[in-house]
């Protein structure tokens, strides 16, 4: 009851959400309105539950300032894919959008989702209508709900994977939100008499306190870094048969400078559920954080901080109550490597995948490489092969049996066989400018440059093929999971990068700050003597991570509330 709850003390979206009938709010005025490129204030909280952020372009904000004209507005648009899974025909149709109502390219995020960029109010009812015609949507894509479940990607590299990948979509379909108001407002259709109100079983009227992140996977792989989500699924075989998952819970990476109060947090293992259990769990995980989550402070709202204010025994505790019987102890595991493994694999049911390098996840035609035509012409003259987002911004052509059709289309444009160094396929970078209004500084733009010039270093040390995980992002919310890299950058202010050494090859462990405010003079001179370092002196096998923790670069840090930026 509205009367009951005393809003002086929460954070002012948890009143959105609540008198926004179910995410309604004010959108469909919004969207009407003639006189500005943006919606209301408040919208903008609740659109993104939609899968809709407003942005504006930050490469033009200063000029139309000067000439007194609002930012140039637009919207980004996020496609859920559990799994990351797409069809060839599914493809076609975020390509034709891309051109037809958005910036020309296809962003493929660090969880296995499709954004557009640039997509105009005007055009953000047909594109989604023309997402929703290809049987794909963006709800909850966005927003104080769970987003987008991850899973392990490649099928050709497990037999698990398709038990994992149904496990996403389950768990996927069982949180989507409920509210009738996404298919009223985009699709324009009403699904329920109108006499009939909406109901969310599980969220309630205020949805989660924050946003929520699950994932999957399947060791020796951890390609989607499971513990950086909320909630994490590690499958576990025995004689070739999945017999269930271990969970993991409270990891999260979004901290904010200056506040040592917010870091980032490896999920702990807490136990081990069968395969017919885990989407109970996640549901009973879910409302554990919602009825306890701090819903005052919204940089204090996630999974993370629950545990870490409660005590880990305290959250077993009450996740046992919820469920109602106790999770068994974790089984052992092991993880061998997060990222992506490239080229081309056959599955046991003799289908192949092609595991291709697309930097920055961004799918875009240039002068020097046609990436989104040759991709087009692949899902064109390949129907029958799927096309599966990475959680490392990657693609897979994936289960084809038309090899050698996708391996000529794929040469004709140089897009594969390529080379690439260790460095390269290893690396991640967010979107940052100019699109994201958190950015201070480039992260996508930028990072593909700087691995130029820190190969050339490489290259001194005879180190090109060396396997380093390097992540950018353009502030510390983590978009691009930064703090499980061996070396990462996070952005200070335009230019100018905090430097941090230390994560591992498995997505296992945090790094740690060793620079701050690093210009890229300062970046080079500060990784040359490390780099030469690290050939000369490593042990046989070590990896760069593990490196500079023995030699004492940086220290290993264990535990999230130890981060300092
Ligand atoms: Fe993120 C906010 C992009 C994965 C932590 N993220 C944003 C926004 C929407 C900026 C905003 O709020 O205005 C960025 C839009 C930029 C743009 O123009 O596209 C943005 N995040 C991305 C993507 C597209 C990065 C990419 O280059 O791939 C990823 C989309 C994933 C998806 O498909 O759903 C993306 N974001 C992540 C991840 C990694 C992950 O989930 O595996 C994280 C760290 C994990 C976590 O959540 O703890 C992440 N994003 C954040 C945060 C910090 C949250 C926090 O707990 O404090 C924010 C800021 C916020 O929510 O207030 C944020
Ligand atoms: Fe934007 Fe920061 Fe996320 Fe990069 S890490 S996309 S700059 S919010």
């Amino acid at each position: 009851m509205s009367e009951s709850i005393d809003w002086s003390v929460l954070s002012e979206v948890e009143k959105i959400k609540y008198d926004s009938n179910y995410l309604r709010g004010t959108l469909e005025e919004s969207l009407a309105d003639p006189v500005t490129g943006a919606i209301a204030d408040a919208d903008t909280q609740l659109s993104k539950f939609h899968g809709i952020y407003q942005q504006f372009d930050r490469d033009v904000e200063k000029e139309r300032k000067r000439q007194k004209l609002e930012p140039a507005f637009s919207f980004l648009i996020r496609v859920r894919l559990p799994g990351g899974v797409a069809s060839s025909q599914q493809w076609l149709q975020m390509d034709k959008l891309a051109d037809e109502h958005a910036n020309g390219t296809l962003k493929l995020t660090t969880r296995q989702a499709f954004q557009l960029h640039g997509v105009i109010k005007s055009k953000l009812k047909p594109t989604i209508q023309g997402i929703n015609d290809a049987l794909m949507d963006t709800i909850a894509a966005c927003g104080d709900v769970n987003r987008n479940v991850m899973s392990h990607a490649n099928p050709a590299e497990s037999e698990l994977h398709a038990e994992v990948y149904q496990l996403a979509k389950d768990i996927s379909a069982h949180l989507t939100p409920q509210t009738t108001a996404y298919h009223e407002i985009w699709l324009e259709k009403k699904l329920l008499a109108d006499s009939k109100k909406d109901v969310e079983p599980i969220y309630g009227d205020r949805y989660l306190p924050r946003k929520f992140k699950m994932s999957v996977v399947i060791p020796p792989y951890n390609d989607t870094d499971v513990f950086s989500q909320d909630l994490g699924f590690i499958a576990i075989e025995e004689k070739g048969k999945l017999i269930g998952y271990n969970i993991s819970v409270g990891g999260g990476f979004g901290s904010t400078f200056g506040i040592p109060e917010t870091y980032p947090r490896l999920g702990d293992v807490i136990g081990f559920c069968k395969p017919d259990q885990a989407v109970e769990v996640a549901e009973k995980v879910v409302l554990v954080q919602k009825d306890n989550g701090d819903r005052a402070n919204r940089k204090h709202a996630r999974l993370k901080y629950t545990i870490d204010d409660n005590g880990l025994d305290w959250f077993k505790a009450e996740l046992n109550r919820y469920l109602g019987y106790e999770l068994e102890p974790a089984k052992p595991y092991q993880f061998t490597r997060n990222g992506d493994r490239f080229g081309w694999k056959k599955g046991t049911d003799g289908k192949w995948s092609l595991n291709l390098f697309v930097e920055g996840g961004r799918v875009k035609d240039t002068e020097q490489l046609q990436l989104k035509t040759a991709l087009r012409e692949v899902a064109e003259q390949v129907p029958d092969a799927q096309f599966i987002l990475t959680g490392n911004q990657n693609l897979i052509i994936a289960n084809t049996a038309e090899k050698s059709k996708v391996a000529a289309i794929l040469k004709k444009y140089t897009v594969w066989p390529i080379q690439l160094s260790g460095l390269r396929q290893n690396s991640i970078a967010c979107v940052a400018l100019n699109t994201c209004g958190l950015a201070f500084a480039e992260a996508e733009r930028y990072l593909p440059e700087l691995i130029t010039k820190l190969e050339d270093i490489l290259d001194e040390y005879n180190l090109r093929k060396e396997e380093i995980v390097i992540r950018m992002t353009g502030c510390p919310n983590g978009c691009g999971r930064p703090y499980l890299a061996e070396i990462a950058f996070i952005g200070k202010s335009l230019g100018h990068y905090n430097l941090y050494l230390g994560g591992n090859f498995n997505g296992t462990r945090l790094n740690s700050l060793y620079r701050e405010t690093l210009s890229e003079e300062q970046i080079l001179d500060e990784l040359r003597p490390i780099i030469a370092d690290f050939a000369e002196n490593r042990l046989e096998k070590e990896s760069f991570g593990d490196f500079v923790i023995r030699k004492g670069y940086v220290k290993e840090i264990k535990e999230g509330k130890d981060f300092k930026h």
